[in-house]
């Protein structure tokens, strides 16, 4: 696979190209193929590559009725997590109760949550699985409370019978860790209800998937697997517009690999589809921060969002909905301009 990394990000470039979310331009370009790379300007991109760079540049279509094109004017979309779980790593137990996974939605609806993400089954390293009973007897009434309100829900599941009692509970997006390959049945289901999608990253089963990470280059491996993905769901009859990709920070990757490949997120933009980061609490922020308990994450889940967002994501999935969306206003404010070109005053 072609890869094509955006490389000298700024936010107003004369001889640059756009990428497609964001409004930062690229004036120089690492071309990846078969294990070599070479950094050229972009005026010098062979015309050879013109597919590979059609794909990194055209801007996205809205995804799940949210814009994905102009995220510095619009601002990034925010999904808020409720997980209806007694074991979550981050917010442990909180919401276990639907009466206050409900509440929870609610408040992170108000507070500026785009999408309200409900899940039933911890997907933290090691994790023990829940049966789909189970899990839908946990997420089925805060999915259809939060629908029936009006609110956008995404079902964070594996399971295609969890999916498609979701869905007719109200629910608007599927979410899978497992791109839609954990359960036989879900890309039929998927493409079928003709809903939007998000494919995340990852190796294994959630209870043996830190067993899977050794990469020799994180970046490019995550987007060649997340591309072969998103391929075959194109193939099973998922419309590539219905897709948002995730790397999946967290799952198959060590501390150093989250930091690797965040750093370089902007190749992911080389499989033509919106960035969904998922970040918030995550424990490669503890392990930089020296913070332990993960519901004291917040700033430096801040911190990795906005970063995120700078390189490209459209997206963030995040616990802290009323912290980020004021993060992510104050950033989008900044990284305005008028449409002549020169800067001023955003408000
Ligand atoms: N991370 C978690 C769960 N689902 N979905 C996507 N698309 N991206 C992610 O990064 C992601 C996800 C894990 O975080 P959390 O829901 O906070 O914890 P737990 O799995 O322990 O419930």
């Amino acid at each position: 696979m072609r890869l094509i990394e955006p490389l000298g990000l700024m936010a107003d470039a004369p001889a640059a190209l756009p990428r497609a979310a964001g409004r930062a331009a690229f004036a120089f370009a690492r071309l990846i193929e078969n294990g070599n790379e070479r950094v050229v300007p972009v005026a010098d991109i062979p015309s050879d590559w013109r597919a590979e760079l059609e794909r990194l540049t055209r801007p996205h279509a809205p995804w799940a009725g949210l814009a994905m094109d102009r995220p510095a004017i619009m601002g990034p979309a925010i999904m808020g997590i409720v997980n209806v779980t007694p074991d979550s790593f981050s917010d442990g137990g909180a919401h276990a109760d639907p009466a206050r996974a409900i509440a929870a939605g609610m408040a992170m609806a108000a507070a500026g949550a785009d999408i309200i993400d409900v899940g039933g089954e911890s997907t933290r390293p090691g994790a023990a699985a829940v049966s789909a009973e189970q899990e839908q007897a946990r997420i089925l009434p805060v999915v259809r409370a939060l629908a029936a309100a009006g609110h956008r829900v995404s079902v964070d599941t594996r399971n295609a019978a969890t999916m498609a009692a979701a869905l007719d509970a109200g629910a608007a997006i599927i979410n899978d860790i497992s791109a839609l390959t954990h359960d036989p049945l879900a890309l039929a289901l998927v493409a079928a209800r003709g809903v939007p999608v998000v494919l995340m990253h990852m190796r294994g089963e959630p209870a043996t998937m830190q067993s899977h990470a050794t990469y020799t280059n994180v970046a490019v491996e995550v987007v060649a697997e997340l591309f072969a993905r998103v391929e075959r769901a194109v193939a099973g009859g998922i419309p590539r517009h219905r897709i948002a990709i995730d790397p999946g920070i967290g799952f198959a990757k060590t501390a150093d690999h989250n930091l690797a490949l965040l750093r370089r997120l902007s190749l992911l933009l080389n499989i033509g589809c919106p960035i969904l980061a998922g970040l918030s609490r995550k424990s490669f922020i503890g392990k930089i921060s020296g913070v332990a308990e993960p519901s004291l994450r917040f700033p430096g889940s801040i911190a990795a969002g906005l970063h995120a967002v700078s390189h490209g994501a459209t997206l963030v999935r995040v616990h802290d909905v009323a912290e980020t969306a004021q993060a992510l206003r104050v950033w989008t404010a900044l990284s305005q301009r008028n449409e002549n070109g020169s800067h001023g005053p955003a408000l």
